[in-house]
């Protein structure tokens, strides 16, 4: 590409003579004089050109921008400044994408159309909206553009416009061959232009351009009315090509247009083929004498399509009863692209999205990979979502994560198993569960407990149980561990937060215990987490009562069920003599939340009067209280 641009810094070091420095070369320019830089073909072009210098000595910081003839094919993508004039501050720019505020219409984009590290798109008033009452239009031209020797010329690039309707405002596209006269080509609709997403167009401007030396392409913002400012222009990945394919890349399944004339009218062939892949046929969508529309897809049987490899193709127009045109290296067949991984981490079963480019229409495969002892280990996901717009390629997967170790892998998508794998190296953690809190960090057998936390996953897959709660003690060095009955375990696969309810079993003695979660890819732990508590007697009310009255005795760590092992006693033991009795339990009542228990009992028959011990138990122990009720006649 004979192209050459230049941005550097300009030194005024003489009243009539400048320095332009690019790291590459240092040159002196008097007045009148032009900069020129040798270009990939060997051409000599003109970059800059010396003017009228202001008498003075100062050292200026200033941005060179080329001025000289731009030469064909013609590409900008917007990342450096080719020469456009018209910029403003609030109105054309060139800087990056920028999401705008929604209404009306839609907002500018936050993206450029590739995804470029810059981001630049032109636009106006970008990241914004036009301003009401433009009284005139607002021009942005290109630089000259030399078409010579070009029969066909097409002004392609991708586009982000919200217009109102031309009854309104305005938004045009014009070609020029002397910057003076304009021939218009595109003025938006009566009907509101409301893009929401980069919109390929193409216009054939070979009227205008085809041969000529010189070529201006102008776009137009306004005149707009009182009311409706919408985002306006959002203008990347321009290009004057006399390629009349466009889009001139994708891969399969993607949809592409081929402009010209003297098709005929009735439907012939589009080849697709270089020195690697002999010709072959792709779906023919619409065949007119002026335009052609295709899919690049070709059934061998029905479900199993011809692969077409990533390369440069040429494309072939068969014609019904006319020669072929062979337009050469004129469709580019691209791998997948992975732009983003919607999470960087989950745990089994989960779904994740992939977002990127060039995926294609058919389901292809999805891996998780790392680097193994014995070289790259890899599983194969489960998909359950594979799409691709035809048009613009952008497209989505979404894989279940498998069970596999806690790991960082490598994200790889396969294209149809013979074409090259694209693969983001990192992209996914697989991650066991993490606790965050375990609330209350104590309590009884038979309390409710909730845990807090991150990745939990699923709890029961395909009939089997992988989500387990356990707590955990050492006896003599040897660690046992107890399984805690799970009443529910809920993740929002969204944001991978998750809270498991478990129940505190019996069996336990007091004392501090590990918490463990387990799920399908690993375990969290968290070391002392929970304490399990005997029951405490605090008070008993009232103090003293006869036969059959119900007396109250408040405490914590009852549990909220008496259960089997559950006992009130009142016991008195002096001098070898032991009475001791059960008594009747009306309620057992706890508050989970808090550990504090209500217990309601009937004082027993047959007691003697006298003041008695009060003994509590429940299945982890016992709490004693002596001396704290009398029975009386
Ligand atoms: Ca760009
Ligand atoms: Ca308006
Ligand atoms: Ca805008």
């Amino acid at each position: 590409m004979n192209r050459a641009i230049f941005i550097g810094i300009v030194l005024w070091t003489a009243i009539t003579a400048l320095i332009i420095t690019n790291g590459f070369a240092a040159n002196s320019l008097a007045h009148g004089e032009v900069y020129k830089q040798k270009t990939d073909n060997g051409s000599s072009q003109t970059i800059a050109s010396a003017y009228v210098v202001p008498s003075v000595t100062t050292t200026h910081d200033v941005v060179v921008t080329s001025s000289d003839i731009q030469s064909f094919p013609f590409f900008d993508d917007f990342s450096t400044d080719k020469g456009w004039s018209g910029y403003e501050p609030g109105g054309w720019e060139r800087r990056p994408a920028q999401a705008g505020t929604p209404e009306p219409g839609n907002p500018d984009p936050g993206e450029d159309h590739s995804a470029s590290e810059d981001n630049y798109v032109l636009g106006y008033a970008i990241g914004g909206n036009y301003p009401e009452n433009l009284p005139e239009e607002k021009e942005i031209i290109s630089p000259e553009i030399d078409c010579t020797g070009m029969d066909r010329v097409f002004l392609k690039f991708w586009r982000y416009l919200n217009v109102e309707s031309s009854e309104s405002d305005y938004a045009r596209i014009y070609i020029s061959n002397d910057r003076t006269n304009w021939v218009l080509i595109y003025e938006n609709p009566e009907t509101g232009t409301m893009d929401n997403q980069w919109t390929p167009v193409v216009y054939d401007i070979s009227r205008v351009a085809a041969g000529e030396k010189s070529v201006f392409i102008k776009f137009t913002m306004g005149p707009t009315d009182s009311t409706g400012n919408y985002s306006g222009w959002n203008i990347d990945d321009l290009e004057v090509t006399p390629n009349p394919v466009y889009p001139a890349e994708g891969t399969i399944g993607s949809e592409f247009t081929i402009q010209g004339s003297g098709f005929g009218t009735k439907k012939g062939k589009v080849l697709i083929g270089n020195t690697s892949l002999a010709n072959t046929s792709v779906t023919v969508l619409f065949w007119s004498d002026r335009l052609i529309r295709c899919r690049l897809t070709k059934v061998l049987t029905p479900g199993v399509y011809k692969v077409f490899p990533p390369g440069i193709y040429d494309v072939t127009i068969v014609p019904q009863g006319s020669p072929s045109t062979i337009h050469s290296e004129a469709f580019v067949v691209r791998p997948p692209e992975i732009y983003s991984i919607d999470q960087g981490a989950g745990t089994a079963w989960e779904q994740i999205a992939v977002r990127g480019k060039f995926f294609g229409t058919v389901k292809g495969k999805i891996y998780l990979e790392h680097d193994g002892a014995e070289g790259p280990e890899r599983k194969n996901c489960k998909v359950s979502r594979w799409t691709m717009d035809s048009t613009t390629g952008e497209g989505e997967i979404v894989f279940v994560v498998p069970r596999m170790l806690p790991k960082v892998y490598d994200v790889v998508v396969d294209l149809y198993g013979v074409l090259p794998e694209t693969e983001e190296a990192g992209g996914f953690t697989v991650t066991p569960p993490e606790i965050l809190s375990i609330q209350p960090s104590d309590g009884t057998a038979g309390d409710g407990i909730t845990v807090r936390g991150n990745f939990f996953g699923l709890k029961t897959k395909n009939g089997i149980v992988y989500g387990k709660v356990h707590l955990m003690y050492s006896v003599n060095g040897n660690l046992i561990k107890k399984k805690c009955p799970v009443v529910s375990w809920t993740t929002d696969f969204a944001t991978d937060e998750g809270e498991i309810v478990f129940v505190v079993p019996p069996g336990l003695a007091p004392g501090v215990y590990d918490l463990l979660v387990t799920n399908g890819v690993g375990t969290d732990a968290v070391l002392s987490g929970f304490t399990v508590k005997a029951p405490e007697i605090v008070d008993v009310l009232p103090k003293a009562g006869k036969a059959g009255d119900k007396i109250i005795l408040v405490g914590n760590y009852f549990g909220s069920k008496k259960g089997t092992e559950g006992n009130v006693s009142l016991r008195y033991s002096a001098n070898g003599t032991v009475i001791k009795k059960n008594c009747s339990v009306v309620t057992w009542t706890a508050d989970p939340a808090t550990g504090e228990g209500t217990i309601e009992f009937l004082v027993p028959k047959d007691l003697p009067p006298w003041t008695y011990d009060l003994t509590i138990t429940n299945s982890v122990g016992s709490d004693v209280e002596p001396s704290i009720f009398t029975v009386v006649e």
